[in-house]
C-alpha cells in the first residue's frame, strides 16, 4: 500500500522534476494528482510512462490525500498550503514562505532528518533554498569531524533557478548576440545574462546583502548549527542548469585536506571528483539530471590555521529542489506516516 500524492505547480521547472523523481525512485504512490493554476488546466505532464492532465489547484479538495509537494511561489503557497495542511495532507513546500517559521522543520535528509518529527505542529515541512541545500550536504560531515566556525561562500547560480522565462531569456539573448537586429533586451534580469554574470539574486536588503545571500546564512544555521557564521555572495551566471559554489571553511580543529577528502567520499549524497589535473573536477553541465552533490578542488587554505577550500556543484532543480522534496517525503513515509 502506498500514498496519495499531489504535486502542486506541476507544469513548472521544479514540479516537473518532482514528478520525474517520484517515478524514478519508485516512491510508493497509490494515486497521483498534478495541480496547476487555472491557465494550465488540462496541460499534460509525464509521470513515468503515464501522462497526467493538470487539475485546477483552486478547486482541488486535499481531503484524503497524504502528501502534497508544493512548487509554486510564496504568495500562492500562502493561500493553498494551509488549506492542504488543514485537510490532513502533509505539505512539503519548496517556497521560502515557511522556511524560517520555528514551528516548521527545514529539512535536508542527509543533514537533519531527525528534525522531521516537528512537522506535526503545522502539518508542513519546508524545503531549503537550492544554494543552501547542496552546501549543507557538503558541510555536514566536515562539521561533525572538525566543528565549522565560519564559511565564506560565493555562488555561480544557473538561470533555471529563476524559472522557465529566464532560461528563454538566456537562450534568446545568446542567439541575439550573433544575429543583427535580433538582440534581446534584459527583461527577467536587470542586466544582460548572456555572456555576462550578475552579482544579484533576489531582492536587496538594508544590509546591502541580497535575500539569496541572507537565505544561505539563515538556513544553514537552522539546518546545521546556529553557531556557524556564514557570509555569502550570490551570482547568476549564464548556465541553464546546475549551481556551483566556491566554499571556504574555517574549522575549530585542524582538518587535513586528505582526511577531508576521505570524509566527503564516505558521506551520503556526495560524490568526490578531485583529480588535481585538467578536467579532473566537475562542472555544472556534468551534474544535470544527477542526484549527487559533487565536490572537487579540495585543498588547504594556508592563510588561516584551520582552513579548507572546495568546489561544490549540484543540479539545482534536483538536490536543490525536487529531489530534496522527494527525499523528505521518503523520510516522512518511513518514519512518520502509517501506510506505505
Ligand atoms: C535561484 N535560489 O537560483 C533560487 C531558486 N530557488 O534563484
Amino acid at each position: 500500500m502506498g500514498y496519495k500524492v499531489v504535486v502542486v505547480g506541476a507544469t513548472g521547472n521544479v514540479g516537473r522534476e518532482m514528478l520525474n523523481i517520484l517515478a524514478e525512485r519508485e516512491f510508493p504512490v497509490d494515486e497521483i494528482a498534478a495541480l496547476a493554476s487555472r491557465r494550465s488546466l488540462g496541460t499534460e505532464c509525464s509521470f513515468g510512462d503515464r501522462t497526467l492532465k493538470c487539475q485546477d489547484l483552486d478547486t482541488f479538495d486535499f481531503k484524503g490525500w497524504d502528501i502534497a509537494l508544493f512548487a509554486i511561489g510564496s504568495d500562492a503557497t500562502k493561500t493553498y498550503a494551509p488549506k492542504a495542511a488543514a485537510a490532513g495532507c502533509v505539505v512539503i513546500d519548496n517556497s521560502s514562505l515557511y522556511r524560517y517559521d520555528p514551528d516548521v522543520p527545514l529539512i535536508v535528509p542527509e543533514v537533519n532528518a531527525d528534525a522531521i518529527t516537528g512537522y506535526t505542529k503545522k502539518n508542513i515541512i519546508a524545503n531549503p533554498n537550492c544554494s543552501t541545500a547542496q552546501m549543507v550536504v557538503a558541510l555536514k560531515p566536515l562539521h561533525d569531524r572538525a566543528r565549522i566556525k565560519r564559511v565564506v561562500v560565493s555562488t555561480y547560480q544557473s538561470v533555471s533557478g529563476t524559472g522557465k522565462e529566464a532560461m528563454d531569456e538566456l537562450w534568446n539573448q545568446t542567439k541575439g548576440v550573433f544575429v543583427p537586429g535580433q538582440e534581446v533586451a534584459p527583461s527577467v534580469y536587470p542586466k544582460q545574462i548572456a555572456f555576462n554574470v550578475i552579482p544579484h539574486i533576489d531582492v536587496f536588503l538594508d544590509s546591502g546583502d541580497t535575500k539569496e545571500e541572507w537565505k544561505m546564512v539563515t538556513e544553514t544555521k537552522k539546518i546545521l548549527d546556529p553557531k556557524i557564521k556564514v557570509t555569502a555572495t550570490c551570482v547568476r551566471v549564464p548556465v541553464f542548469v546546475g549551481h556551483s559554489e566556491s566554499i571556504n571553511i574555517e574549522t575549530e580543529d585542524f582538518l587535513d585536506w586528505e582526511e577531508a577528502t576521505e570524509i566527503l567520499r564516505e558521506a551520503p549524497g556526495i560524490l568526490v571528483v578531485d583529480k588535481r589535473e585538467p578536467g579532473g573536477y566537475i562542472t555544472p553541465v556534468e551534474c544535470v539530471g544527477e542526484y549527487a552533490t559533487y565536490i572537487s578542488r579540495i585543498r588547504q587554505d594556508s592563510t588561516i590555521d584551520n582552513g579548507l577550500n572546495l568546489w561544490c556543484v549540484s543540479d539545482n532543480l534536483r538536490k536543490g529542489a525536487a529531489l530534496n522534496a522527494v527525499q523528505i517525503a521518503e523520510v516522512l513515509g518511513q518514519r512518520c506516516l502509517k501506510k506505505g
